[in-house]
């Protein structure tokens, strides 16, 4: 009998070894190297050409998203408190409704005159008709016809149609939405356009919009807005892209495949998607093909990423965690602790994903930040082309760093 098991036994080890191999080559070898992060150098800020001021003020805490309006010279960012972070943040499983602050806001800084405080002329917009309340993360703008045009993405608590009341977004997840608006220059507010729900709005992190102002494109972090395995996502993959179009309000699912915690998104003048995926460090290319996103290309930059930025000479940037334990620390009490972070960049990236392909792309680390002097626990960085300018922000972090080419 014994002889009669070792045959098929032998083929079950062959095949878990395989898998395992398998499993290792694709998964674990990641999940060692480039998320956790093992034998990677972590250098001192000092090592960089930068001079980095920290700004703290209430109103740029835990701004998730900034953006960079290089033509009028104002930087834009979506802000709340850091108890607000860590009670609702569905995209970290965080769903506690009535523990938020509503402070959430856009903060808006005049990029090139500090101030004799050195904040900027640091503000906030004023929303004008929309009676709700905005839970703001991932945001992008288009100027349309000289006037801006903001399209943000909103975690809406879930509210029981028949009662009014909120329903337990735990077990349903977040009502998501795109929110569209106009900014009024003179008055600084924004006035509402209009609402785009949809259910291929499922897990939304952040978004791109096309050069027309109509499409746009949200990356999905998760395949499930809640469940039992949704951190298994972590591990195995998930998430997707979803196409809009601002004029009709319908949206589908334009890829779903190979995404591990898609997070950044960004379009370039030539109509190509770059896509950050947290997990796995890679950033993928898409192109749209006969109404499917099609990846392209990828980049393997080795890091755990957050979102993206491209500046206006073409370049790549890519904040990046380069130890993730640590930074999960920083999640937990982001007031006393900031996590090391790192600025990762990809010059004229769409001549050199033409020219050399994905595999020979060169990464190019910008600054790092090992004991976590200057940089915040950072989710984006942006770089102002003009004055040579870094600015980094983060969602857990209470303050935003401004960092100077010396
Ligand atoms: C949600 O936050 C409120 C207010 O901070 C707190 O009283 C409550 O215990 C929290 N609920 C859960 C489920 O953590
Ligand atoms: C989600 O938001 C949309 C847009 O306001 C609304 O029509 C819908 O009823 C909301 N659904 C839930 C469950 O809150
Ligand atoms: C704008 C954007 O993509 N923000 C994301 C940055 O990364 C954090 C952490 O992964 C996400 O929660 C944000 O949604
Ligand atoms: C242990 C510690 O330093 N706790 C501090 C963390 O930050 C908060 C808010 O700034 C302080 O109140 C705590 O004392």
């Amino acid at each position: 009998m014994a002889q009669n098991f070792r045959g098929p036994r032998a083929i079950v080890w062959a095949v878990i070894a395989l898998a395992t191999g398998i499993f290792y080559q694709a998964i674990l070898h990641n999940i060692i190297f480039d998320t956790i992060g093992i034998g990677r150098e972590i250098q001192p800020i000092d090592d960089f050409p930068w001079s980095c001021n920290r700004l703290r003020h209430p109103l740029i805490e835990g701004c998730e998203d900034i953006w960079l309006d290089s033509e009028g010279r104002k930087l834009y960012a979506t802000c709340t408190s850091l108890d607000t972070r860590m009670a609702w943040c569905p995209g970290g499983n965080k769903y506690n409704i009535s523990a938020r602050s509503r402070t959430d806001h856009i903060a808006v800084l005049d990029i090139d005159q500090p101030g004799s405080n050195g904040l900027y002329g640091l503000r906030q917009l004023k929303i004008g008709g929309y009676q709700d309340y905005l839970d703001l993360v991932g945001f992008d703008v288009r100027r349309i016809k000289g006037q801006l045009r903001f399209w943000l993405v909103n975690h809406r608590p879930p509210i029981d149609q028949a009662t009014g009341e909120f329903l337990d977004a735990s077990v349903v997840g977040a009502n998501s939405t795109v929110e569209i608006f106009d900014l009024n220059d003179n008055t600084e507010t924004l006035e509402y356009v209009k609402t785009i729900a949809s259910d291929a709005i499922l897990t939304p992190n952040n978004l791109a919009v096309e050069e027309d102002g109509l499409a746009f494109v949200v990356t999905n972090d998760h395949n499930k807005k809640v469940g039992k395995f949704r951190d298994l996502e972590m591990l195995f993959g998930g998430g997707s892209l979803t196409y809009c179009r601002s004029d009709t309000g319908k949206c589908y699912i334009a890829a779903k495949e190979g995404f591990s915690f898609a997070n950044g998104i960004v379009r370039d003048k030539n109509g190509l998607y770059y896509v950050a995926h947290s997990v796995t460090g890679h950033i993928t290319i898409h192109k749209m093909v006969n109404g499917q996103l099609l990846k392209i290309d990828e980049i393997h930059t080795g890091y755990p990423l957050d979102n993206l930025s491209l500046d206006t000479d073409g370049n790549l940037i890519a904040a990046a965690f380069p130890d993730p334990i640590v930074s999960r620390k920083s999640l937990t009490d982001p007031y006393n602790f900031t996590s090391p972070a790192t600025v990762l960049a990809v010059n004229k990236i769409a001549r050199q994903i033409k020219e050399r392909g994905g595999k020979n792309t060169e990464v190019l680390k910008i600054v790092e930040d090992r004991d976590a002097k200057s940089l915040p626990s950072a989710t984006i960085a942006v770089h102002d082309a003009e004055s040579r300018r870094l600015i980094l922000a983060g969602i857990f972090s209470p303050f935003i760093t401004i960092c100077e080419h010396i």
